[in-house]
């Protein structure tokens, strides 16, 4: 096996596969560690990632650094981390294939935000929408959402990733982190791959099931009704995908119109689970009696989707010592491509790194 190439067998030590070569797109991705994962994280990002392995050569990386920027219960990010590890591996993040590691396991990560935001300008940061929104949540704003965006921009540019598939919500981070390199190699000399943003065309903003008009969230997934969780029984997709907000009218379409929103939402579920045309998705309801008809159809492809997820979730869940084990592995695969980039930093920068670490 190539230290690249995807295996069949699961890696049975840490140290496993150190990559030290690197061919073909490199792919890195985050996902935060606050909440239960929802419907919206899944077609968005997690299903992407699953679908992207094998293809190019992925890193995926559960940002608990990034998480504590709003508090987190200490107890309950620890298990938050374990717990959103277990569902990306049962929803097929494959660890054969896919480098998965924890942030903070990374130390790499937390120096090279620092060297980086010496080269970031504040007013990047203060322009970002979601330090605008979430500011407007906290009583006391953290420095840290401020400088959130940077940790991103260490996260992709340690690992030279090519590309960064994210939903929506996040291509202005991504933006950010290109200006970021850019910044970096005009200043310090060629440095950085310069990340390219993925984001779907179909599904990259899945709305609110009790609010259309925004975004589902992990932060206030909570709320009944608001959203499709991963982990929910089959009673609980129905009874959330029944009571989704949809317009007073009876005309089932796909439309860019806010009236429209919480049906051109369904449809939008619909046609990603089924993988159907926007054509084929419609002649599926030509004949339906109402909404009715549509949340019902909706609700059994989704239920048949995260059963089995939910199902390996549980069964992954009763063996904490297996997801440490395999945390470890990704977390030294990570390692070995960060340390070293980050020396490549450092000397850049000016920093006499001592023999023993470069
Ligand atoms: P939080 O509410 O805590 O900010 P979140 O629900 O936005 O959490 P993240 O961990 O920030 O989830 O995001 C993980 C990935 O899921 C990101 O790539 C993000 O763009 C994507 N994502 C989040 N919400 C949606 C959504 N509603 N539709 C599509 N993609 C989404
Ligand atoms: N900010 C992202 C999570 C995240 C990320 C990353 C995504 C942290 N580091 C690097 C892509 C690449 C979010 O809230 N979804």
């Amino acid at each position: 096996m190539t230290p690249n190439a995807p295996s069949s067998s699961a890696p049975s030590s840490p140290d496993a596969s150190p990559i030290k070569d690197r061919s073909g797109v490199r792919v890195f991705s985050g996902i935060q560690p606050s909440g239960r994962l929802h419907l919206g994280n899944y077609l968005g990002a997690i299903r992407r990632w699953v679908h992207g392995q094998g293809a190019t050569e992925s890193f995926i990386c559960v940002v608990d650094l990034h998480a504590i920027t709003v508090y987190q219960d200490p107890e309950q990010l620890k298990r938050q981390s374990r717990e959103l590890t277990a569902m990306l591996l049962a929803s097929g993040i494959d660890p054969d294939r896919t480098h998965l590691f924890v942030q903070s396991h990374v130390r790499a990560h937390a120096e090279a935000s620092w060297l980086l935001s010496c080269v970031t300008p504040l007013g990047w940061l203060e322009r970002m929408t979601q330090y605008k929104d979430k500011s407007q949540k906290q009583k006391s704003i953290k420095t840290a959402l401020l400088t959130y965006p940077v940790l991103q921009a260490a996260d992709i540019l340690l690992y030279d990733a090519d590309e960064v598939p994210v939903g929506e919500d996040q291509k202005q981070h991504i933006e950010l982190a290109r200006d970021v390199a850019q910044t970096f190699n005009h200043t310090y000399g060629e440095t950085f791959v310069v990340p390219q943003p993925k984001i779907a065309k179909v599904g990259a903003r899945i709305m609110a099931l009790d609010d259309p008009t925004a975004k589902m969230s992990k932060s206030s997934s909570t709320a009944k009704g608001h959203a499709v969780l991963l982990d929910d029984d089959d009673a609980d997709i129905l009874r959330a995908l029944k009571r989704a907000v949809t317009d007073s009218g009876r005309d089932i379409c796909f439309s860019d119109d806010p009236e429209k929103a919480g049906v051109n939402n369904l449809l939008t579920i619909y046609q990603l689970m089924t993988g159907k045309s926007q054509e084929a998705t419609l002649a599926d309801f030509a004949s339906a009696r109402g909404y009715g008809d549509l949340k019902k159809a909706v609700a059994e492809v989704v239920i048949e989707e995260i059963r089995p997820i939910r199902e390996r979730y549980r069964q992954l869940m009763d063996d904490p010592a297996e997801l440490d084990r395999l945390l470890a592995i990704g977390a030294e695969q990570a390692r070995a491509v960060a340390e070293p980039k980050l020396v490549e930093i450092k000397e850049k920068m000016g920093f006499a790194v001592p023999a023993a670490l470069r």
